[in-house]
């Protein structure tokens, strides 16, 4: 006789326990944090190193957790800009769970921090499932991937507070089409809130940063 083993769900509570302990962690030490989800190459680094120079001036205190199969090539891109990130390789995993974030809470000193930012894996699809203790769920989408993504991908859609439209400087290069995009992008969340922008020309970056401010 075959069993029947609830491994999602098992897997989803084990996840939530930890995305509990994370929130209050994050609530002890009064600190924000923002999961950026997006596909691989779709500039979620791009993004960070274009705002948090302006949340550096502004005052902020910030840090940053790096998911990434392998290679630490994006922690390095934020090392640079001399603020603490946290590496994390999910070898073949497809995005970061709230075990992975609540360890590495650890290596920060929290005291110090208001903002947290996480650059998930390079995915649509996973990460919108997970839970990892985050005040927000950011989506990330390029106009190179096509205006349709909101009608394929509807769960990141749905689950995300803010979309950040990136490449803008190279819409005249693509059939995308923006208002398209914002009529499936309605259609999947009626209330969502998008910030089309070019971390290129710096089009929109400043306004962008001001949410965060
Ligand atoms: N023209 C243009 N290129 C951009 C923009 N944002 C990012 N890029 C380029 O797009 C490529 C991918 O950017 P990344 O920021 O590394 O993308 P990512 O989402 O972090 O990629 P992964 O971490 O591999 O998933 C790089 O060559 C960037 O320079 C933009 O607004 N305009
Ligand atoms: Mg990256």
């Amino acid at each position: 006789m075959v069993k029947k083993v609830k491994v999602m769900e098992n897997v989803l509570k084990a996840n939530d326990m930890y995305a509990d302990q994370v929130r209050q962690t994050l609530k002890k030490h009064k600190i924000k944090m923002y999961n950026l989800i997006g596909s691989p190459g779709a500039g979620k680094t791009s993004v960070l190193e274009s705002l948090l120079p302006l949340l550096i001036k502004a005052g902020k205190n910030i840090a940053v957790i790096e998911g990434d199969c392998s290679t630490s090539r994006d922690a390095d891109r934020i090392a640079a800009l001399d603020i603490s990130v946290v590496q994390i390789n999910t070898g073949n995993g497809c995005h970061l769970d709230a075990n992975l974030i609540y360890k590495s809470l650890d290596e920060f000193d929290l005291e110090s921090i208001d903002i947290i930012f996480i650059e998930n894996v390079g995915n649509l699809v996973c990460p919108a499932a997970f839970d990892l203790g985050e005040d927000s769920k950011i989506a990330i989408i390029s106009t190179t991937e096509g205006d349709d993504k909101p009608l394929k991908y509807p769960r990141i859609f749905n689950n995300s507070d803010m979309v950040i439209l990136t490449k803008t400087d190279l819409i005249p290069y693509t059939n995308f089409n923006i208002t398209s995009f914002k009529k499936f992008l309605s259609s999947i969340k009626t209330n969502y809130n998008l910030y089309p922008i070019s971390n290129t020309s710096k089009e929109n970056v400043e306004i962008l940063a001001k949410l965060f401010i």
